[in-house]
């Protein structure tokens, strides 16, 4: 059975993932309107990805007694500043979640939670994937400046990213 402090952490962090997979929907929305159809099916996908960490949530909870809470969300940015705002954005967003998930691994330790301690550890392993990838996409990003080449180049790479990465 869940304790009620792990309960509430978890629903907490429901909704960060619910978050993350709007936060980049809309982001995926906004590059296709800009004609970045790579960029926007890595968006698209990225978003899915986070539908199925927090999907894995609410399984998790209702498997162990609990109960999930499916949340409300409050609308994200309809425009953006420029690509690399997106992406800057993006890491951001993606260390709040870092910092999220490592509060509750701290809380399952205090508690002495161990299997949802381990249950954590896959999110604990995603987050540094995808913090590293975020860079990875800046520092491109930045080599490229306003280059139209560099860009069109950088957006079929996202494609091929996007058509690699199996989905999680
Ligand atoms: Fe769910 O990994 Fe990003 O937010």
């Amino acid at each position: 059975m869940l304790k009620s402090k792990i309960e509430k952490a978890l629903n907490k962090q429901i909704e960060l993932e619910a978050s993350s997979s709007q936060y980049y929907l809309a982001m995926a929305s906004w590059t296709e309107a800009q004609g970045l159809t790579g960029t926007s099916e890595f968006l698209y996908q990225h978003s899915d990805e986070e539908r199925e960490h927090m999907l894995k949530l609410v399984k998790f909870i209702n498997e162990r007694g609990g109960i999930s809470v499916i949340p409300g969300l409050s609308k994200p940015p309809t425009t953006f500043n420029s690509l690399a705002s997106v992406f800057e954005s993006l890491l951001e967003h993606e260390l709040n979640v870092t910092d999220s998930i490592n509060n509750v691994v701290d809380l399952c330790l205090s508690e002495k939670d161990y299997t949802t301690h381990n249950f954590m550890q896959w999110y604990v392993s995603e987050q540094l994937e995808e913090e590293a990838l975020a860079r990875t996409i800046l520092d491109k990003l930045k080599m490229i400046g306003n280059d139209k080449g560099g860009l069109y180049m950088f957006d079929r790479d996202l494609s091929l990213l996007a058509n690699q990465k199996p989905s999680q």
